[in-house]
């Protein structure tokens, strides 16, 4: 897809909960396919409507976590997981990034905006750190 601005604005989503290297990972590689990262951060309710439970950390403190990296520009909150297409239209988003636990999810988007999937960081999740720690 070509774009027609220089600076490319990508756009990614999730609940980024105890917010962990393999998070850290998903945004710096998000980041480096344009010049500016847009983050639709869950909210604790959609987060308990995908994983049936609350998130550790509410969305004030998950929302400041992101705010203070340096690879996110903009955070906003991100309330239901099937209106993608128009939070990446008020966004002008123009690339859409995703973890590859989501591949062929959102390939219906690409004619809005390129979709890419990127390999999940091993060994690393929010759920087996809940688990590990209460064991
Ligand atoms: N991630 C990763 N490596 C891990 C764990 C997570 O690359 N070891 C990525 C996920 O693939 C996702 C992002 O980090 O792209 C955020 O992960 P979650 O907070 O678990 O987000 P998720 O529940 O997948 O929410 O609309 C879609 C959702 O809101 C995505």
């Amino acid at each position: 897809m070509q774009h027609k601005t220089a600076a490319v604005r990508v756009i990614t989503f999730g609940t980024f909960d105890l917010f962990h290297y393999g998070h850290l990972r998903l945004l710096e590689r998000a980041r480096a396919h344009g010049q500016s990262l847009i983050v639709g951060l869950s909210t604790d309710e959609l987060n308990e409507f995908k994983k049936g439970r609350k998130p550790v950390y509410a969305y004030p403190e998950r929302e400041a976590i992101l705010r203070g990296l340096r690879v996110v520009d903009q955070v906003f909150a991100e309330e239901s997981l099937d209106a993608k297409a128009d939070y990446i239209r008020e966004q002008q988003a123009d690339i859409l990034v995703m973890g590859d636990d989501w591949r062929g999810r959102f390939d219906h988007l690409a004619d809005i905006c390129d979709v890419v999937y990127l390999t999940r960081t091993p060994s690393i999740s929010t759920t087996a750190t809940i688990e590990r720690i209460q064991s």
